[in-house]
């Protein structure tokens, strides 16, 4: 497939050293680069160099295609969507290039040519870390999809100079150090100091005049600063497209304050810009929002008055009047971060391009659509009046006009309704007041949409119950998806080349393919290939842990695997109540014959989140003593995989036999985790939540490890005022796992470590692991029994990787293009 890849791409016959994608064009470009742009020689160069050299060599063969498709919008003007996202995760950029360019294997000659190993370079970069966990991702894979599918695009965020903190586990505990991931320069990006927008802060608004005595508001900031474009290429799979990630990072407005210069204060000048770069420093590492943090709703501000300016920019190239920037552009909100863009947009229209309010609305109502990722409560954003007042006074004048002329709609429908009005105010008059952003987002988008079946339908039914009263037509759902370039092709090569050898190239494009696989689920031979494949990838995870955390496992026992933020409600403590459960079996019957399992844990807790944390603390605790105690060896192992990231992730979902999907129904939105592990032959044990009943409506009820509640059931279960500690007192086994926790056992005799994490449980367990821990253990008996039948468990990997084509973010993309955006790919020649 490379070969015929890299001809179409290549169009053109012009071989120069920055476009040729033949073996010697890439080691010719590759010493070129260590030359010119490092000033080494292959003699001296140090890794660093090396990788930088050869991120240069394949950026260079991304940028003619880059500018062939900025021509081609140039020219043709197509409608385009803008992605508005406070996080992007897109992984390391160096194999995912390669792989889109189709020169992976021309490139890893190109090398070895000179003595230099790709997975060596590979291994050594170091990935943007701008984003906390699905969401981000989630934004990330949309920005593949849309560039595969050749739909003109450009997502637009924040270059934090600090990412997502890198995990260390000290003492069993997590500790948090900053992520200097530009500490040796990014050669993907692509600084744009000419594209800079003034962004304004604080102050005061005022009326003005006209000369035609019409009258307009001024808002007189108190602080200016600059947000400059720093763009990465994305580059689409077998294609020449290449759309744009624009992310913002701020500046002083000038180099330094003449003004404050010229009364002497140079140190105060300069402090001053300090203080203004500190706006794109580092990412919020909290995966629901904190409430009332002043610098997190600048970011917000920041990056979205940057990306609506500049839009109306690119707008303005084209001749066409304000009044149809709605047809131009499509600005999908992820999330509410960016929903003040509806303030903004309304903003910019009415103050800076004299347009009427209801012309303003007319545009604004139609450039937005919103996604939420959410039903948790505490998970909605809002801000308290006095910060936001203070922060955006002139935001708030608008947000109160929007609002009176809403709640006017809402009164005419529902007259008398006033609790109904209080309820759906973008104003939540609790003192100190605040304001509701998913209400704004709502109030200001065409479209709402949740990220899953069941997400969509609670939303309809629970938090935005209101809303879809009001306007049913705008509610949607797009089930999330993600690429199977990187999550499949670039993790899983030997899977990617099993699948291709018995299916052809197709797949990756149009994973409806996959289901040719159903054929071949319970022929023997291709059996044995396929565990191989895993096989192969088990024992790479195990020399990585040997590596990493100096624990030995063993491949051939089922690899357990939950990896994902650390979160009460995905109740990593479930798996290790299963754990423990196991261990105290063992315990009491040595010669217990039980499938040997290894499980494996990764995920970062919000520094913040103290029950989270312990339930780290938990974890390592438990593989302390667990991997430690004789009895049990060779029957189970535990392993905490320190500072996950999408780069680990690569080598993980490859080597998972059973996916932990484990969340309290109802409360996951979707979850994305699910489908790279299924995409790549594990099987689930999960809940009927998110995205995961539809994972089983596809590979099958029989391929499938349900347990647990249903959301109704959870709700119910709540509302009839639920007893834990009933459950704790009438299971034994369940009562002996919470007793040697809390006696010590695994905290070297100390009964108060655990004892919060214990308590609560017992007294409280408001996700319900209690209620569900019976479920959950005959269930995993099941998965253990099913392993040991090895025919039966492969062609249920078979068959799940065979029908999992629907989540693919390409049928996200093109669902959104289709319902949401109205946008249409266009194809770049080069
Ligand atoms: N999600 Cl609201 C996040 O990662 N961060 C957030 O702030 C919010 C949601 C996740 C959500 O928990 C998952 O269920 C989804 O699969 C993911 O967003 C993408 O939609």
């Amino acid at each position: 497939m490379a070969e015929s890849h890299r001809k179409a791409l290549n169009g053109t016959n012009r071989e120069t050293i920055r476009t040729g994608l033949s073996e010697e064009s890439i080691r010719a470009a590759f010493l070129d680069n260590l030359f010119y742009l490092q000033g080494r020689f292959p003699e001296v160069a140090t890794l660093n160099d090396q990788y930088k050299a050869l991120a240069y060599t394949v950026r260079d063969r991304l940028l003619h295609r880059w500018v062939a498709t900025t021509r081609a919008y140039q020219k043709a003007n197509p409608r385009t969507v803008c992605y508005l996202s406070a996080e992007y995760l897109p992984g390391p950029f160096l194999g995912n290039n390669l792989l889109n360019l189709g020169i992976e294997e021309p490139t890893r000659r190109a090398l070895a040519g000179l003595g230099i190993e790709l997975d060596a370079l590979l291994e050594h970069e170091e990935e943007p870390g701008l984003g906390n966990g699905g969401l981000g991702r989630l934004a990330a894979c949309f920005m593949d999809s849309l560039a595969t599918l050749q739909v003109p695009a450009i997502g637009y965020g924040i270059r934090y100079e600090f990412g997502i903190f890198d995990q260390v586990i000290r003492d069993g505990g997590q500790v948090e150090t900053t992520d200097n991931w530009l500490r040796f320069g990014n050669p993907w990006e692509v600084r744009r100091p000419a594209i800079a927008y003034d962004v304004r802060i604080g102050g005061y608004t005022e009326q003005t005049t006209d000369a035609q005595g019409r009258f307009g508001v001024r808002w007189v900031p108190n602080e200016v600063f600059n947000g400059i474009a720093v763009d990465t290429a994305i580059l689409g799979h077998g294609v020449n497209t290449v759309n744009l990630l624009r992310l913002w990072t701020a500046e002083a407005a000038e180099g330094f304050d003449f003004h404050a210069f010229n009364r002497g204060d140079y140190y105060g000048a300069v402090v001053r810009e300090v203080r203004s770069e500190t706006i794109s420093k580092v990412l919020y590492p909290n995966d629901e929002p904190e409430i009332g943090k002043r610098l997190r709703l600048l970011q917000q501000y920041f990056f979205v008055t940057c990306s609506l300016q500049d839009m109306i920019r690119i707008h303005r190239t084209t001749g066409q009047p304000l009044d149809k920037f709605h047809e131009k552009f499509s600005v999908q909100l992820n999330d509410t971060h960016p929903a003040i863009a509806v303030a903004e947009l309304m903003r910019l229209l009415v103050d800076e391009h004299q347009m009427g309010w209801d012309a303003a609305w007319e545009v604004t109502r139609h450039t937005f659509a919103y996604t939420n990722h959410t039903l948790l409560p505490e998970a909605l954003e809002k801000w308290p009046i006095p910060l936001f007042q203070n922060v955006l006074p002139r935001h708030l004048e608008i947000i109160y006009e929007i609002n009176a002329r809403f709640l006017d709609e809402v009164r005419l429908r529902h007259p008398f309704d006033t609790a109904r009005v209080q309820r759906m105010s973008i104003i939540d008059e609790a003192p100190p007041r605040f304001v509701r952003m998913a209400h704004l987002a709502c109030v200001g988008s065409f479209a709402i949409n949740g990220v899953a079946e069941l997400h969509s339908r609670l939303l309809k039914e629970t938090v935005l119950r209101d809303f879809f009263e009001l306007w049913p037509e705008k509610f949607q759902n797009k089930t999330n998806g993600v690429t199977p370039r990187r999550f499949v092709m670039l993790s899983n090569p030997g899977l990617s080349r099993l699948l291709t050898r018995t299916l052809g190239a197709g797949w990756a494009r149009d994973p409806s393919q996959l289901r040719v696989l159903e054929r071949h689920a319970d022929d023997a031979a291709f059996q044995q290939e396929w565990r191989e494949v895993k096989r192969s990838r088990k024992e790479a995870l195990a020399a990585r842990i040997l590596d990493r955390c100096n624990v030995s496992i063993d491949p051939d026992s089922l690899f357990d695997v939950q990896a994902k933020r650390i979160h009460e409600y995905k109740r990593q403590h479930l798996n290790v109540l299963h754990i423990v459960t196991l261990y105290n079996r063992i315990k009491f019957n040595p010669g217990l014959d039980i499938t040997p399992r290894t499980f494996i844990f990764g995920g970062k807790a919000a520094p913040g989140y103290a029950m989270a944390k312990l339930m780290i603390r938990l974890i390592n605790a438990v593989a302390d003593v667990v991997n430690r105690d004789p009895d049990v060896a060779g029957r189970l192992r535990v392993v905490f995989l320190p500072n996950f990231s999408v780069k680990l992730g690569h080598g993980l979902y490859p080597a998972a036999d059973l996916s932990e999907q484990l969340s309290t129904a109802g409360k996951e939105a979707s979850g994305t985790g699910n489908m790279k592990f299924s995409m790549n032959g594990a099987l689930t044990i999960g809940t009927l939540d998110g995205a995961n009943v539809e994972i089983r409506e596809e590979v099958g009820a029989d391929n499938f490890f349900l347990f647990g509640l249903t959301a109704e059931e959870v709700v119910r279960t709540l509302a009839e005022g639920y007893r834990p500690w009933d459950i704790y007192n009438a299971n034994l086994e369940l009562k002996g796992v919470i007793d040697l926790i809390a006696s010590g056992h695994f905290s070297h005799g100390d009964r108060t470590v655990f004892q919060p994490l214990v308590d609560h449980l017992v007294w409280h367990d408001n996700y319900l692991l209690l209620a569900d821990y019976a479920g959950y253990i005959a269930c995993q008996e099941q998965a253990g029994l099913t392993y040991r039948d090895s025919r039966q468990w492969t062609r249920m990997s078979i068959l799940n990787v065979a029908r999992m084509g629907k989540f693919s973010s390409d049928r996200t993309i093109a669902e959104y293009c289709r319902d949401i955006w109205r946008a249409e790919p266009m194809a770049v020649d080069v």
